[in-house]
């Protein structure tokens, strides 16, 4: 059997406001030509199918139109709902979907009833953790402790192992949480939700033939049946350069006979550029990295007027930009009250304006600038 690992589909993210669906149907159209040419029988998606878990109207059709694509290739698929999706929205419907071959496990209660689908070895179960949240597992399980994603995973690799040992044959579990090992993976788009490290060793899942783990996102392989395969797109900065693909899982007789890494297309890859602004929108060498988005690091030693919109004249895909002057942001020193004691209004503005400039003053307009502001708000002060 032929198992396609893909997660965290994220569907609907802004990134820097700017929307990603066109981005994400070209690469889940490079995705269903994989499972087309690979043969692929079942496709598992590990949470996070949603980037909101009131998903927009283009959000739910375009999960319709990838799911829809997919069942039309011949695979069964199976997915579970990660921290960012709403389990009753993801799982609306899924009794018509199971239908269709589409197995939607959002619920709790569904930990321990397997999708069992059968190759010439025999079956194969699948079972789905959707998210667990220990607070609300408490008292549903009635289990102390129950504080942890440590604590509630292994409790439900629990109710998993005791169905299995009842059952027999191979298994796959499905999990959306951050397990050991995978730390260094870890990026800035999953760390708001990840909040403290509470991680869940890599041992609960123990004895599974493969676990297909969501929630990091870039690839992280944490052993030779279990692992990451992350996010079909780059999500923030500190993912640029990492991979983008699927696993490919060949299930023999015995359980994982090879993973293999499948590499999908970036359709527009992620630059950090270093250096004052002009040297940026002169170097030759960036002509390359025109199309990408963009993270400028500025370097002027004075904040440039206009930068933005002078960088997006170059690099239309340019999203942020930081100021990071050469010689180091000056530090608010304890001088800095001796500083700006006994200052009229219009003078501690321009003691500002030195101190984040590296000593340069207001300009001789600045300063005429700033006493007109200045004055204008006092004489409306007086009129109240
Ligand atoms: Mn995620």
């Amino acid at each position: 059997m032929r198992i396609l690992h893909t997660s965290d589909w994220h569907i609907g993210r802004i990134f820097h406001g700017h929307p990603t669906y066109q981005a994400l149907r070209e690469v889940l159209l490079a995705l269903i030509e994989v499972v087309r040419a690979q043969e692929v029988d079942v496709v598992v998606i590990a949470g996070d199918v949603f980037d909101s878990s009131t998903p927009s109207a283009e959000a739910v059709e375009m999960l319709d139109e990838a799911l829809l694509d997919l069942t039309e290739a011949g695979v069964v698929v199976v997915t579970i709902s990660g921290n960012h999706d709403s389990p009753a929205r993801l799982g609306a419907k899924s009794v018509f979907a199971k239908a269709a071959g589409v197995h939607v496990i959002t619920r709790p209660e569904q930990i321990a009833a397997p999708v069992v689908l059968t190759d010439a070895y025999g079956p194969v179960n699948f079972y789905g953790i959707p998210f667990l949240e220990p607070s609300r597992m408490r008292s549903l399980w009635q289990v102390d402790p129950m504080r942890s994603q440590k604590d509630a995973l292994s409790y439900a690799m629990g109710l998993v192992r005791a169905d299995l040992a009842a059952r027999g044959g191979r298994s796959v579990v499905l999990a959306h949480t951050f397990v050991q090992g995978a730390e260094v993976e870890s990026a800035e788009s999953e760390r708001d939700i990840v909040g403290g490290m509470d991680v869940v060793p890599a041992t609960v899942f123990e004895g599974i033939s493969y676990a297909a783990l969501g929630h990091i996102h870039s690839p992280a392989k944490l052993g030779s049946n279990l692992g990451y395969c992350g996010s079909p797109l780059h999500g923030s900065f500190s993912e640029a350069g990492k991979p983008r693909g699927a696993w490919l899982v060949e299930l023999g007789a015995e359980g994982a006979a090879r993973v293999d890494w499948v590499e999908l297309p970036v359709p527009r890859p992620l630059t950090t550029l270093t250096g004052t602004l002009d040297q940026l929108l002169a170097d030759p060498t960036h002509a390359a990295v025109e199309g990408h988005w963009v993270r400028v690091l500025v370097t002027d030693s004075i904040r440039p007027l206009d930068a933005m919109k002078k960088l997006q004249a170059r690099f239309p895909y340019c999203v942020h930009i930081e100021f990071q002057p050469s010689g180091g942001t000056p530090e608010v020193d304890s001088g800095y009250a001796e500083l700006v004691r006994g200052r009229s209004d219009a003078e501690l503005v321009e003691v500002f304006l030195a101190k984040v400039r590296n000593g340069e003053g207001a300009s001789p307009d600045e300063v005429k600038l700033i006493r007109e502001a200045i004055a204008s708000c006092e004489v409306r002060q007086v009129l109240g």
